[in-house]
């Protein structure tokens, strides 16, 4: 398998990057376009006229995502770390937007924008005109082509991944949905590519699932999603409320789909199905024999093979269940409540749903039951939008419907840990970064958690089918905005450091006098407080979502071949250190409410973090990619109990295990592969600036006195720093389920900011060449 040419057409926004698309494809003017931020719900407009131009400017920010160039003057050249960060933190305040948050595109999936457009499709829904020009864009843009791995003209399950069938069956789907004709020689090399792969039968179970609601597969092809595991009562093992709720979510409209064995009306009708049903298999579609395919895959897609118990199952299910006992009254039960919890998860979000698998699922689901003309239906195709991005490649669809507490809480704590909070100059950007937070906290818990029988004040972890089994959340913050409504561990405590850091800042000439007003008061500082702890495992570790409600080897029930750990919650180093660190600042704001709990989570947790480390030093990252970033929050979880390269082997042995990895250059560089194979895989591209700038952060916190490795990559983060203080868009950052890259373009500006800083208040801010 190639890993060549990273960072080149890898959708962010640089200008500097090579598309690998003919240049002459339809393209929308870029001018036109903007970003409408309502307090955190953030959409793309296409403007049609002049005077719409005119009464709407383009914003700087709107250009850096376009990749327009920004204009932004150059600066004076830094020769000292603070400089650096100071000139970085002058680029970066550019784009923050005016509700007082960051945003970014959020792509890297390559599964997304099929679903929502085979949604859209079905219900006779389309985009706008626009919309759909930037998105054939997009999709060629991602195509391996030329020496993008292999230049197969396939796709992968993300835009640095090599061609598998999901990718390639489903993108080549979208394309010809969106019009685009089966004669562009790209699309003629996607099939070839297809063809080689074994054609869409060999594709995983989420493709064949939209492939037979189109009506291009036929539903004998799907493996079983049967609703009725929703009856099953709480307490047995593998009840649904206890999977992770990415899983649960998903399951749960695609069951309820499923069950109706639901198509598109006018299949059989429509020329472009019919030319599809010719298009994506390599034999006949009339001879095929649907349910021979069910577990056809090609290695390419299957990450993480079906285990035996597993197919045991679909075979039962398949051969004695649903012919013999999945009696009408059954199956009528399990869709009432199935479409029950539908409406609690559209309600609870206002149709934002957690993420853009299951909001599609959720909209066609509105479709089938309510019909086109609801007000569920009409909801969901708005809501569609938050999840739509327009980059330089041109539109995505993001990972969720934006980054925006998580960026803004980062980028507050950057601008504090550098100490540049202090300076006059940057109180405006911190105070609208607070009170977008501050905007952002939930304030109310789930529909109907007050009202069932696991109410409690403080909240526990309790959960029950009353709220839909939802986890508690006044007090907490989500990963994106409010609308989306889901709490998140480390999202709840970043924000919580964040506005801790902002509110306790005193002047350093007069440290009796704090510099900014308090914007979230004490009460609700404590309700987030109360949050964390109830994000506790047995372990002492945090997850994500949710504390772990099941057995991790309901991973044996894994039906989506394309990704690995994803059926319950697991222990994070990164999510566990996030509340312990913040936990651990409450404290010493509040040091007298609920202390002895506080105390018992950070010594659990922190015992968790110490056994959790691997022989070699390093911790493996689920959420970044990979040794690299857990690396960074596992040694700021020991630093808060005073452990530190100093007076602890376990601090000397991580240190060790990025030292011994630094490159010529003064940099790390690590592959993604490092998060599929569990091993340490340097990057291709060598060192990358997010990378270096977290092992300069970890070793910092581990108080490491190598101080002349650390300048050395601080050194690389000063020497590719673009005059007007930008850093350019590299490598991959983030990761899901083991298999999936996600980007964090935000990134490259946040860490290197907080690293130089870091740096220069542990060394001094000596000049450096
Ligand atoms: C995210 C993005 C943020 C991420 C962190 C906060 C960084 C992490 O520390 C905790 C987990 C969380 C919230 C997370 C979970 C899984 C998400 C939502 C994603 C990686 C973004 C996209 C992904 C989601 C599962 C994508 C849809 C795919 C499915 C398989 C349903």
């Amino acid at each position: 398998m190639s890993v060549r040419n990273r960072g080149q057409s890898n959708g962010h926004a640089n200008e500097s990057t090579k598309p690998l698309h003919k240049r002459d494809d339809p393209r929308t003017d870029p001018y036109r376009w903007r970003l409408r931020n309502d307090r955190g719900v953030q959409t793309w407009h296409y403007l049609q006229t002049d005077e719409e131009v005119k009464q709407w400017p383009i914003t700087v920010a709107d250009k850096h995502y376009l990749g327009l160039g920004t204009g932004l003057l150059e600066l004076p050249p830094a020769k000292r770390p603070v400089q650096a960060a100071e000139n970085g933190l002058k680029f970066f305040s550019k784009l923050q937007l005016e509700p007082g948050n960051w945003a970014c595109e959020y792509g890297g999936p390559m599964f997304l924008l099929p679903g929502i457009i085979v949604t859209l499709y079905v219900t006779g829904m389309p985009l706008s005109q626009p919309e759909q020009t930037e998105i054939i864009r997009y999709i060629f843009n991602m195509q391996n082509l030329g020496d993008k791995n292999d230049g197969d003209g396939g796709w992968g399950l993300h835009i640095e991944a090599d061609s598998a069938v999901f990718g390639t069956a489903m993108n080549y789907t979208t394309l010809r949905l969106l019009g685009v004709s089966p004669d562009d020689p790209r699309m003629r090399k996607a099939r070839a590519c297809l063809y080689d792969l074994g054609g869409a039968l060999n594709g995983p179970h989420w493709a064949k699932f939209w492939l037979s609601l189109l009506g291009v597969m036929n539903w004998e092809v799907v493996n079983p999603v049967p609703p009725e595991l929703w009856l099953l009562p709480d307490w047995v093992p593998i009840a649904p409320w206890r999977w992770w709720i990415h899983m649960r979510q998903v399951f749960l409209p695609m069951g309820f789909i499923w069950s109706k064995r639901w198509v598109y009306a006018k299949a059989d009708t429509d020329p472009l199905i019919r030319q599809l049903r010719q298009e994506l298999f390599t034999q006949p579609h009339d001879d095929i024999a649907w349910a021979r395919y069910r577990n056809a895959i090609s290695p390419a897609d299957d990450y993480n093979p079906k285990s035996w118990l597993l197919n045991l199952v679909n075979y039962l299910l398949v051969l004695v269940w649903i012919p013999y006992l999945r009696f009408d009254w059954l199956v009528e039960r399990a869709e009432r409540w199935s479409w029950k919890l539908i409406q609690m998860e559209d309600a609870n979000s206002d149709y934002a749903d957690l993420a853009p698998v299951n909001s599609p699922m959720n909209m066609l689901a509105c479709y089938i039951e309510e019909g086109p003309e609801a007000y569920s239906v009409r909801r969901h195709r708005e809501r569609i939008h938050d999840f739509l991005w327009l980059g330089k490649d041109g539109m995505m669809c993001c990972g969720t419907n934006g980054v925006q507490n998580w960026d803004t809480a980062f980028a507050v704590q950057a601008m504090y840990e550098t100490g540049l909070a202090t300076k006059p100059e940057y109180h405006q950007t911190l105070l609208k970064a607070v009170a977008f937070l501050e905007d952002q906290q939930f304030l109310e818990h789930p529909v109907g958690y007050e009202q069932s029988p696991v109410f409690s004040d403080p909240p526990t972890a309790k959960t029950s089918p009353q709220h839909g089994y939802r986890h508690v959340r006044k007090g907490a913050w989500g990963f994106s905005n409010k609308a989306q409504g889901y709490t998140v561990s480390d999202c709840t405590a970043e924000a919580l450091k964040a506005t801790i850091m902002v509110q306790t800042l005193t002047d350093p000439n007069d440290p009796s006098k704090t510099l900014f007003p308090v914007v979230i008061p004490e009460q609700r500082l404590k309700w987030a407080a109360d949050i964390l702890l109830t994000m506790q495992n047995k372990s002492g570790a945090c997850s994500s979502y949710e504390p772990t409600q099941g057995s991790e080897r309901l991973e044996l029930l894994n039906a989506a071949e394309v990704f690995g750990r994803i059926m319950v919650e697991y222990d994070y180093p990164e999510c566990t250190t996030a509340c312990v660190t913040t936990l651990h600042r409450f404290n010493q704001l509040y040091p007298n409410y609920r202390a002895k709990e506080i105390r018992r989570f950070i010594d659990t947790a922190v015992q968790w973090i110490r056994t959790n480390q691997r022989a070699d030093g390093s911790w493996y990252g689920s959420w970044g990619i990979c040794f690299t970033y857990a690396g960074m929050f596992a040694l700021e979880s020991l630093a808060t109990q005073g452990e530190t390269h100093a007076n602890s082997e376990r601090v000397r042995r991580a240190c060790s295990f990025f030292l011994d990895r630094q490159n010529a250059d003064g940099g790390w560089g690590e592959s993604y592969r490092s998060c599929e194979t569990g091993q340490w895989c340097p990057h291709p591209d060598g060192s990358q600036v997010v990378q270096t700038a977290w092992v300069v952060i970890a070793l910092v916190r581990a108080q490491s006195p190598d101080r002349e490795a650390i300048a050395r990559a601080v050194r690389l983060l000063m020497r590719r720093q673009r005059p007007n203080g930008e850093w350019l868009q590299e490598g991959i950052e983030g990761v899901f389920n083991k298999s999936c890259m996600i980007s964090y373009p935000n990134y490259k500006f946040i860490f290197p900011i907080q690293a130089l800083g870091m740096y220069a208040k542990q060394f001094g801010d000596a000049e450096i060449d």
